[in-house]
């Protein structure tokens, strides 16, 4: 059949645009990221969990997204089926140091790259795992003791502290715990007389301040929670047993979310470390470069600072958590 010039004009176009459609198809095929959250235990982790959610809407990221509920079996749950729905990359803030490694080696034979948020993992094996993207909790626990030290260097008596721990096992717990205790252990007046967890919510704060109020009352000078969510369940706690928190009970805690700068302008807590929730760009511009096959950090700290309740009203209209 004899194909005049039109004809193969036409077809020759044709057959040019179809070999570049599945490229170009391809070059739009948005990248798809599973993330497996801790829960919704604070408001810590609602902040964290709306920059995630944000952030990968700005990014043209496919977000699919798994609330935990503060166990570690659901999060596991969650990233098996991220690898059997075969996404692009697998995020997730773990909810406790170990009993990881089996699915992330799951994920590892899979091909997945995974990344570590917020929290770290225990294992020897750093192949499991990209990057780890988060605070230094040992830090933040540090700078609570020094402005706790600052403090109380003209007290001349014996300081007694309770502390309300964060979750069990959780890396927050064991870090911000050692690096307050590092601190302190230099002058023996401070004492931790006690230590629970409140497992970072404020329900769990005001029963367990609840309890040290009942069994040590009077003898309490000052509370150390790991978060700002516990601090304020305790304050209620304090408030109901007759006493002024931050004035009869020093209260330090961590996070600088904006319950407890409205607390600091309340004169009910004195101190509150920051720790940063907002990972959300973070976490996107890793998850693309992962794809574009660029190196990144093993590690990757946010940087953060401490608020006291004297610049609380000054800085609470410029916080964006
Ligand atoms: C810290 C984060 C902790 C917060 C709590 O990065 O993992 O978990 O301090 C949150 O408020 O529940």
């Amino acid at each position: 059949m004899k194909l005049n010039r039109r004809t193969l004009t036409v077809a020759l176009a044709t057959a040019a645009l179809a070999s570049l459609l599945p490229a170009t198809a391809l070059a739009q095929k948005k990248i798809v990221l599973g993330f497996a959250q801790v829960g919704a235990e604070s408001e810590w982790r609602t902040a964290n969990t709306e920059s995630i959610k944000s952030a990968a809407k700005e990014s043209g990221i496919e977000l699919k997204f798994s609330d935990g509920q503060q166990k570690q079996e659901n999060q596991i749950k969650a990233i098996r089926s991220y690898i059997a729905q075969k996404v692009d990359v697998i995020a997730f803030s773990p909810v406790v140091e170990s009993g990881w490694e089996t699915v992330l080696r799951e994920a590892k034979a899979a091909k997945i790259p995974v990344v570590l948020t917020d929290r770290s993992v225990n294992t020897k094996d750093e192949s499991l795992y990209v990057t780890f993207m988060g605070s230094d909790f040992v830090e933040e626990g540090r700078k609570a003791g020094r402005w706790l030290v600052e403090k109380m260097k003209d007290q001349k008596g014996e300081v007694n502290i309770v502390e309300l721990q964060g979750t069990v096992g959780s890396a927050p717990a064991i870090d911000r715990k050692k690096g307050f205790e590092e601190i302190i252990k230099a002058d023996p007046k401070f004492k931790i007389i006690r230590s629970q967890t409140g497992d970072f919510t404020r329900a769990k704060g005001k029963e367990v301040m609840e309890a040290f109020l009942k069994a040590d009352g009077k003898k309490i000078n000052v509370l150390y929670a790991h978060n700002d969510d516990m601090a304020i369940g305790a304050i209620q706690a304090i408030e109901e047993a007759g006493l002024k928190p931050a004035k009869d009970i020093t209260i330090i805690s961590i996070d600088a979310v904006k319950g407890a700068f409205e607390a600091m302008m309340a004169g009910k807590l004195n101190v509150s470390v920051e720790c940063s929730p907002l990972l959300g760009p973070q976490l996107m511009t890793a998850v693309k470069d992962i794809k574009a096959g660029k190196q990144i950090p093993k590690r990757i700290v946010t940087e953060e600072g401490i608020f006291p309740m004297e610049v609380a009203k000054a800085e609470f209209p410029k916080r964006k958590y």
